[in-house]
């Protein structure tokens, strides 16, 4: 799907565990300015309900499960992420949700810039209409 894309990391295995390195501009695809982690999420609950217009981000359930709904006017997609070595990259001007979070799911984030407000489009109605415009 357009601006989404699974990403698979690569493991440093040996007899004393498991390490997956993620750095900027390399295994993740920009520069991180900000990291976040989800967690503690009731399996009723949904989050998300949103598009960034510039923000980047690589989303990682490094613990549990959680399935990720993107969408545009165009397609729509429902991934899970389940697997510490599997990130979901989702760029700009894609509607994501959140849900489903199971088994201690952590959803950790790497972001391509710092929290901004502005950047978000909350209403579907104004994110059709914003996608439309713009492409
Ligand atoms: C996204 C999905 C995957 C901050 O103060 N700083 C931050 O960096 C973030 C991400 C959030 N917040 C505050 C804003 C709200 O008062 O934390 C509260 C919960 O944030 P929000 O309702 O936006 O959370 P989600 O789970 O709906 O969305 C988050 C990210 O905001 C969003 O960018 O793509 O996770």
């Amino acid at each position: 799907m357009e601006n989404t894309k699974i990403k698979t990391f690569n493991i440093n295995t040996d007899k004393y565990g498991k390490l997956i390195p993620l750095e900027g501009n390399d295994t993740i695809p920009f520069d991180i300015k900000r990291v976040y982690y989800i967690y503690e999420v009731e399996e009723n609950v949904r989050r998300g309900f949103h598009s960034h217009k510039e923000l980047e981000q690589v989303l990682i359930c490094v613990h549990g499960s959680v399935k990720i709904l993107v969408k545009t006017p165009k397609e729509e997609e429902i991934i899970t992420l389940d697997d510490p070595k599997k990130g979901l990259y989702i760029g700009p001007d894609v509607w994501r949700e959140m849900y489903d979070f199971k088994d201690g799911a952590v959803l950790l984030v790497l972001a391509s810039d710092h929290y901004d407000k502005k950047d978000y489009i909350r209403k579907y109605k104004n994110y059709e209409k914003y996608y439309k415009e713009k492409k």
